[in-house]
């Protein structure tokens, strides 16, 4: 079976890495959100990509769900030392990925062709492919006025509301090589990814949501909601001040016209009748994946709906 996944960063991650295991060799395409992505100390980072590809690797760090485990932070004390800002917490190891990445782009490739030989190094066998080659990038409004996507969610720690979300870039950016063709997969499943900071930015991109009203295999998304409460990150917040049902039911409202078939917690089952009204079919499960066992269960589950 072919089976694409549209990624934000931990989320995303997490059943990415179950639908690996699920999968075995079958083929598995993760389409990651690149709106996160920001330069600093002159290098490209791709956060949600790395999260995606550390994940994947067996090498990220569980607890804080970003970075490499085990990391030490010796350079950016040193850049501290030397005036840098240093409030992005970039390990020794993590640079060596962005030197290379911000290398390689340097000389002409794509970031899908960069992620792609990042990918292969680290032994990950799905296919990661950014959203786009093109510039987008997320900003955040908020009663301080308007802030770049890092600065909303680490420099400020997600403190503000959010009013609204700017795309920078998205009218003109192209899908990247693969997304368009990664649509028409036999299942497509939406993570359990932050809906307006990770999934909007994606389907943003030039023709993906069209692509995916269009998709031609089963839909379904898993709700990064359960028991009314993100498991972690702004995801309520954020529901709760762009005037949504902090919910199961308010994710399934963004989704309806997207998917076939809605996954929620069994803490909601509560829930599956007025997500059913919606006109969608309702899947109630445990959504929460914790480790690889978990995660693979999840998977297996969803592979089993398509
Ligand atoms: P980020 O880019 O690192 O913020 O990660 P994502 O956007 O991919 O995912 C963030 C969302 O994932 C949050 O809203 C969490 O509630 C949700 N999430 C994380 N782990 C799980 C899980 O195991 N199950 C479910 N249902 N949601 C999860
Ligand atoms: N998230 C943080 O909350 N604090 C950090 O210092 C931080 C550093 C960092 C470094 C590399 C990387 O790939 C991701 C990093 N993240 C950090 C996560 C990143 O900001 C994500 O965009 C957010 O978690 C939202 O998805
Ligand atoms: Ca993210």
């Amino acid at each position: 079976m072919n089976v694409t996944l549209l990624a934000g960063g931990v989320g995303g991650a997490r059943l990415a890495h179950g639908l690996d295991l699920a999968l075995g060799a079958q083929s598995l395409t993760v389409v990651v959100n690149v709106g996160d992505d920001t330069r600093l100390h002159g290098l490209d980072i791709s956060p949600d990509i790395d999260t995606v590809v550390y994940t994947l690797a067996g090498l990220n760090d569980e607890d804080r769900g970003w970075g490499l485990r085990g990391e030490s932070y010796a350079t950016l004390a040193a850049l501290r030392d030397l005036g840098e800002d240093t409030w992005f917490m970039l390990g020794d190891r993590d640079l060596a990925t962005h030197i290379v990445r911000t290398a390689r782009l340097r000389r002409g490739e794509t970031l899908s062709a960069v992620t792609a030989e990042l990918a292969r190094s680290m032994g990950v066998r799905p296919h990661v492919v950014p959203a786009t080659d093109d510039h987008l990038a997320t900003f955040v409004d908020t009663p301080s006025g308007r802030l770049g996507f890092q600065e909303y969610f680490v420099g400020r720690q997600h403190a503000d509301a959010v009013l609204g979300l700017h795309f920078e870039g998205a009218d003109a950016a192209r899908p990247a090589p693969g997304v368009l063709d990664a649509l028409a997969a036999e299942l497509v499943v939406l993570a359990p990814s932050n809906p307006f900071l990770s999934i909007e930015p994606l389907l943003a991109v030039r023709g993906v949501r069209e692509a995916l009203v269009a998709a031609p295999g089963r839909r379904v998304a898993v709700s990064p909601i359960v028991g009314g409460q993100a498991i972690k990150g702004p995801a309520a917040q954020i529901l709760e001040t762009l005037g949504h049902e902090v919910s199961a039911l308010g994710v399934a409202r963004i989704y309806a016209d997207l998917v076939d078939v809605m996954v929620i917690d069994e803490r909601d089952a509560d829930l599956a009748g007025p997500v059913a009204d919606l006109g969608l079919t309702v899947h109630v499960t445990d959504t929460v994946m914790g480790g690889p066992p978990g995660r693979e269960r999840l998977a297996r589950e969803l592979l089993a709906l398509a």
